[in-house]
């Protein structure tokens, strides 16, 4: 059927509709199908950046990597690139005492996958009902998409030296989704103009140095990787930097200035919940039924044996001897050899008497290499920090 309407009208539809589905922000990108154009230095960046083994063993983003040069691999045809964002950052809950680890502030509610995911596929029935036999594809993160790009080129955000997609009002905190259409639109005259300046507090504040002076980042030394993204042992030399982290890692964000003015995102859309922004390590240790506990959150993407492993790594850091107990039952107790072998570095770091002995006893010869591993040394994390640190 034919569009009842200009490209010009249908943006400023879309627009509206977009607002409507609770984003902040649309542009366009034009697109060039084969990956030309304004496009093809990101494209080249992308080939180095997995060139240089800097993706860690984040195969899907090899196996992609096509896909994710070459747009109209995903949608043959595809013309624009409408970009979209959702402020996702709601205040910062007070810090309750104990031992408590730290999540990245958008795993402290609702998934973003579900949320904004839905939010674009109700936008795209939109658009297909207001132009039908219209062609999409569209991706909120999971996508094979270079989503940062697209929203430089839509002139949402600039890519700033933390690699992190910034608006000049909204900051950081903020989820991209990219609805391709082979619809061509309206496009922003040019990409957004970078404004880091001279800055550099991000690469100064990374606690791994993951960001490179040039804005490139190393997933190998991203706390956010390892937490998240990694399967199996954390290598000895990266736990101490992972400090109190447990899921993702936001201290390149809380310290860029364009996040300090930004208004928080509404906590009735993401529904944070205090606990899994300062998560009791020793009940992510021992609750049975950790797992139903997370249904619907981010958090579930480690699973739990990955939340165990990076509560263990925690509590060492943090030196919380008052945990030794659980975490020598982890070491004892715990199914999953990847925990267990954490657990016997943990409790030694504790200063366990016994920890060396049951772990050179363990089945798995993973664990019984920890029984008398060198013991790097653990960072001290300020255990002081204030309750609001971070947050707005
Ligand atoms: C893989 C991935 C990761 C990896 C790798 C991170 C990385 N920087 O690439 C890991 C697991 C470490 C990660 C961590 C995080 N991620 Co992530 N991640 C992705 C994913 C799936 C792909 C990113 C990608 O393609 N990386 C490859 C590199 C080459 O691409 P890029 O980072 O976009 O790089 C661009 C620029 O850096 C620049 N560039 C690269 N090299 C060079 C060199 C020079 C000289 C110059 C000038 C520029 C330049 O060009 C590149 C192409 O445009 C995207 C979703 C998506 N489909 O895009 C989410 C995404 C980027 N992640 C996101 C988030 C929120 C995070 C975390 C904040 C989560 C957390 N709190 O723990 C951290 C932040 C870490 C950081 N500083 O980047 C958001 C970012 C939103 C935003 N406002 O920017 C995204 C867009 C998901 C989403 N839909 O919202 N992530
Ligand atoms: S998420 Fe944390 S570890 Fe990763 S680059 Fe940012 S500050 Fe560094
Ligand atoms: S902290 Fe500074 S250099 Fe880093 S992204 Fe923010 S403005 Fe840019």
């Amino acid at each position: 059927m034919a569009p009842m309407t200009s490209p010009a009208t249908l943006l400023a539809e879309l627009e509206r509709e977009a607002k409507r589905q609770g984003f902040e922000l649309t542009g366009v990108a034009p697109v060039e199908p084969l990956g030309g154009g304004w496009f093809a230095p990101h494209a080249a960046r992308l080939e180095a950046w997995l060139a240089a083994g800097r993706h860690a063993d984040m195969e899907w983003m090899v196996r992609r990597a096509e896909e994710r040069t070459v747009p109209s691999l995903l949608l043959p045809g595809v013309k624009s690139a409408v970009v979209l964002w959702m402020a996702n950052r709601t205040p910062t809950p007070p810090r309750p005492a104990g031992a408590r680890g730290r999540v990245a502030s958008y795993a402290w509610g609702r998934d973003y996958h579900n949320v904004t995911g839905k939010a674009l596929k109700r936008l795209r029935n939109w658009l297909i009902e207001r132009w039908p036999g219209v062609g999409t594809y569209v991706s909120v993160d999971t996508g094979a998409v270079l989503e940062r790009a697209f929203a430089e080129r839509a002139g949402i955000a600039w890519i700033g030296r933390s690699s992190m997609a910034i608006h000049p009002r909204l900051g950081t905190y903020g989820t991209l989704a990219v609805l391709f259409c082979d619809v061509e639109l309206p496009a922003a005259p040019a990409s957004h103009p970078g404004r880091c300046g001279t800055c550099t507090a991000c690469v100064d504040a990374c606690p791994t140095g993951a960001i490179g002076p040039d804005g490139v980042v190393d997933a190998r030394k991203c706390i956010s990787y390892w937490t998240i993204e990694h399967r199996g042992l954390i290598p000895a030399e990266i736990r101490p930097g992972l400090g109190e982290w447990v899921f993702g890692c936001d201290v390149c964000q809380d310290v860029c200035p364009w996040n300090h003015k930004a208004p928080a995102a509404d906590p009735a859309l993401w529904r944070p919940v205090p606990a899994r922004a300062w998560p009791d390590l020793v009940d992510w240790l021992t609750a049975a039924d950790l797992d139903a506990q997370l249904d619907g959150s981010p958090l579930r993407r480690a699973k739990v044996e990955g939340l165990r492993r990076n509560a263990l790594i925690a509590l060492a850091n943090r030196r919380d001897h008052a945990a030794l107990p659980a975490v020598e039952r982890a070491l004892r107790e715990d199914p999953d050899p990847v925990v267990r072998a954490t657990a016997a570095w943990a409790a030694r770091c504790l200063g366990s008497a016994t920890a060396a002995a049951m772990a050179a006893a363990d089945p798995d010869p993973l664990v019984r290499a920890e029984a008398n591993s060198p013991l790097p040394p653990v960072a001290g994390c300020d255990t002081s920090q204030s309750a609001t640190e971070g947050g707005r």
